[in-house]
C-alpha cells in the first residue's frame, strides 16, 4: 500500500494530509473539489478571510472581469452553470464574490478550509517523501502532497516612491482595497498607474472625487467593454450552447474563450474592409477586439493597424488634442501588454474635474504629506489610490519558503527566472504542483478554463499514482530545461516580449526579464499535457516507494 493510500483513510493521523492546497480562489477550491472525489484527505489555506481569491482582494471600484461571465464561470458542473444567474455581461467583483462562495456552500467545501492563514513554509522531507507545511499560526502539517494555487496575480505592489510613508491621507492599493465602502465624494484623489486596475477605477472615481488627478507612466489600449445587463434570453441562450462553448473554449481557441477564430491577416484585406472590421469589433467591444485577424500579435504591420485605429478612437472621444495625445500608446504593440477593457476611460478625461499627468517626461518625485511632486510641480491630494499591479505569476509562490531536494530552496532555483515542465512542477520539488504556473497559458488566457484544466491533469496524475502505487514525482530536468527552452521560443515568435510588460517582469526592478506564460495556446498546450499523461507522464520521475528510499539517500 502506498503512503497516500495509507493516509486517505479515514482515520488518518491529525496533523497528516494526503494533499495541502495553498489558496481558495478560483483554482484551490476546484481543486479540494476534485481532491476529495478521489477520497483523498485535503486541507487548504487560505490567507484572506474568505474564499474568492483575486476577487476577494480586488475591490476596488469599477473591478469587474473582461471575460465575459458566462465563460468566466466554472463549466465542471453542469447544474451549476444552468442554474447560477449572472446579471451583466461582465459581472462585478461583488457579484464573482458572491459566486465564489455560493460554490464554497453548494459543494460543501468550507470544512476543509482553514481562512486567515498564510501558508509559510514548505518543506520536502526526502527520508519520508512529503511536506512540512508550516502556517502564520505557528502550526505545522505534513502532507504528501503541496498544490500551489497562490494565483497570478495575487501579490500586489507598493512603489517605492520617495516620501509615500509621509503622505497623510489615506493610501489605497487596488489589489488590496478594504472591504468596507471607500467613498471619495468630496474628496481630491489621485491615481497612479493606468493598466486594468487603473483605467477600470478612474471612471468610478471621478464620478465622486471633487478632482482627481491621474498620473500615467505608460499609456495603454483600451477596448470598450460595452457592459450591460443580460437577459433571461441572452442567458439561456448561452446555456443552450454551453456544450459547444465549453469544448471550443478548452480544445480550439488560443486564449480559452469561445469566439469566430480569425482566417486571414489584416494585411489580407483593404483600408476599408479592414476599418469595417475593426469598427464591428469596437461596437461590439471585450477582448475579442485583438482576434479580428490572426497575425496581430505576430507581425508588427499588421499590428500597427489595430493600433493605429485605436489610438484614432482615443483622438476622437478625448476632446483636449494634448490629452488625447498623451493617451494615445505609442511604445508597445497592441496586446504585447494585456489588452484593457474600460467603461467610459478615455471619456473621463473630458470631466472638468479630472487632469491627466505624463509622468514618463516628468517623473513623480516624491510624496509629500498633502500632495504628489511631479515634474517640479504640486498635486495637492487628499487621498492616494496606488493602481500600480502585481509581482506576478511568482510574486505570490516567492513568498513562501519553498524547500525541496537537498534544502535548495525555490526562490533560489528561480532566481534567473522560473523553471517549471508545463508550468506545472519544477524538478526537484518533488510532488509540489502549481496551478496556473509561469510556462503555462494561464495569464493569457480565460483563467477558469486553464484552472479547470491544471486541477483534472494534476487530480487525473494523483490517481494514476496511487493505482500504481507511485510515492513521489518529480519533474525531469532535461524535459524541464526543454519546456522552459520551447516557452521562451514560441515568445519570441511574437511581438509580446516588445513590451515591458508584467509577463516579462519588467514591472519589478531587478526581476529577471523573462517572458513567463506559454504563449502557444491554451488548445495546444492541452494537447501536450494530455499526450505527456498518455505515455505514462513523459519527462517525470515516478518514484515507487523503496526506490524513493535510493533517491533520497543518494
Ligand atoms: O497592474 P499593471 P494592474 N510609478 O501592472 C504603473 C489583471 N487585471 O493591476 O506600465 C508610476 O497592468 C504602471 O506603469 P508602467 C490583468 O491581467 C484584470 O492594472 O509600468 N507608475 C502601470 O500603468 C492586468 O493586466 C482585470 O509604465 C507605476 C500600472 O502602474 C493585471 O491584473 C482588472 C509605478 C500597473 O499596471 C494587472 O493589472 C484588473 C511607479 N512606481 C487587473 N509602478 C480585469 O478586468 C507601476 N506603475 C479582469
Amino acid at each position: 500500500m502506498s503512503a497516500l493510500q495509507s493516509v486517505s483513510r479515514k482515520d488518518h493521523a491529525p496533523g497528516a494530509y494526503d494533499v495541502v492546497v495553498v489558496g481558495a480562489g478560483f483554482a484551490g477550491m476546484y481543486m479540494l473539489h476534485r481532491l476529495r472525489g478521489l477520497g483523498l484527505t485535503v486541507r487548504v489555506y487560505e490567507q484572506g478571510g474568505d474564499v474568492g481569491g483575486t476577487w476577494y482582494w480586488n475591490r476596488y471600484p469599477g473591478a469587474r472581469c473582461d471575460v465575459e461571465s458566462m465563460q468566466y464561470s466554472y463549466s465542471f458542473s453542469d447544474e451549476l452553470q444552468q442554474q447560477w444567474n449572472w446579471s451583466e455581461r461582465y459581472a462585478p467583483q461583488p457579484e464573482i464574490l458572491r459566486y465564489a462562495n455560493h460554490v464554497a456552500d453548494r459543494f460543501n467545501l468550507r470544512r476543509d478550509i482553514q481562512l486567515n492563514t498564510r501558508v509559510d513554509r514548505a518543506a520536502f522531507d526526502e527520508s519520508a517523501n512529503s511536506w512540512s507545511v508550516t502556517m502564520s499560526d505557528g502550526k505545522t502539517v505534513i502532507a504528501k502532497y503541496v498544490v500551489l494555487a497562490t494565483g497570478c496575480l495575487s501579490n500586489a505592489r507598493m512603489p517605492d516612491i520617495k516620501g509615500l510613508s509621509d503622505f497623510k491621507g489615506r493610501v489605497y492599493h487596488t489589489g488590496h482595497w478594504p472591504h468596507e465602502r471607500i467613498d471619495f465624494t468630496g474628496l481630491r484623489v489621485a491615481v497612479i498607474g493606468t493598466g486594468s486596475s487603473g483605467i477600470q477605477s478612474v471612471p468610478v472615481i471621478a464620478e465622486q472625487a471633487s478632482h482627481l488627478t491621474v498620473f500615467q507612466r505608460t499609456a495603454n489600449f483600451s477596448i470598450p467593454a460595452r457592459n450591460a445587463p443580460l437577459t433571461e434570453e441572452e442567458r439561456q441562450a448561452f446555456r443552450a450552447k454551453y456544450p459547444e462553448i465549453r469544448r471550443f473554449a478548452r480544445e480550439v481557441a488560443r486564449n480559452g474563450i469561445y469566439t469566430e477564430m480569425p482566417d486571414r491577416g489584416a494585411l489580407d484585406d483593404g483600408d476599408n474592409e479592414r476599418r469595417a472590421k475593426y469598427e464591428q469589433r469596437w461596437a461590439r467591444g471585450g477582448l475579442t477586439f485583438m482576434s479580428v485577424y490572426n497575425n496581430l500579435g505576430l507581425d508588427k504591420a499588421a499590428n500597427d493597424t489595430a493600433a493605429n485605429f485605436v489610438r484614432e478612437k482615443i483622438a476622437e472621444i478625448v476632446r483636449d488634442p494634448q490629452t488625447a495625445k498623451l493617451l494615445q500608446p505609442n511604445n508597445h504593440p497592441i496586446g504585447s501588454k494585456r489588452i484593457c477593457i474600460d467603461t467610459d476611460y478615455f471619456a473621463t478625461f473630458n470631466r472638468p474635474n479630472v487632469t491627466l499627468v505624463d509622468i514618463r517626461s516628468n517623473p513623480i518625485e516624491e510624496i509629500l504629506p498633502n500632495a504628489v511632486r511631479a515634474g517640479g510641480k504640486d498635486y495637492e491630494i487628499d487621498a492616494l489610490v496606488l493602481a500600480t499591479g502585481f509581482d506576478a505569476m511568482t510574486g505570490s509562490v516567492a513568498k513562501i519558503d519553498i524547500r525541496g531536494r537537498h534544502g535548495q530552496t525555490l526562490n533560489q532555483k528561480w532566481a534567473e527566472g522560473p523553471k517549471t515542465y508545463l508550468g506545472l512542477m519544477s524538478a526537484g520539488f518533488p510532488n509540489l504542483f502549481i496551478i496556473t504556473g509561469p510556462g503555462s497559458p494561464s495569464v493569457l488566457s480565460n483563467m477558469i478554463v486553464s484552472i479547470e484544466q491544471h486541477v483534472d491533469w494534476i487530480s487525473d496524475c494523483l490517481a494514476f499514482m496511487r493505482d500504481r502505487g507511485f510515492e513521489a514525482m518529480e519533474a525531469e530536468r532535461e524535459a524541464e530545461e526543454k519546456w522552459v527552452a520551447h516557452v521562451n521560443e514560441v515568445a519570441h515568435t511574437t511581438l509580446y516580449p516588445q513590451a515591458n510588460s508584467w509577463y516579462m517582469g519588467a514591472n519589478i526592478p531587478d526581476k529577471p526579464q523573462i517572458f513567463m506564460p506559454y504563449i502557444g495556446g491554451v488548445g495546444v498546450y492541452r494537447q501536450i499535457c494530455n499526450g505527456v499523461a498518455a505515455k505514462g507522464y513523459e519527462g517525470f520521475v515516478m518514484i515507487a516507494a523503496e526506490q524513493a528510499q535510493r533517491v533520497a539517500t543518494s
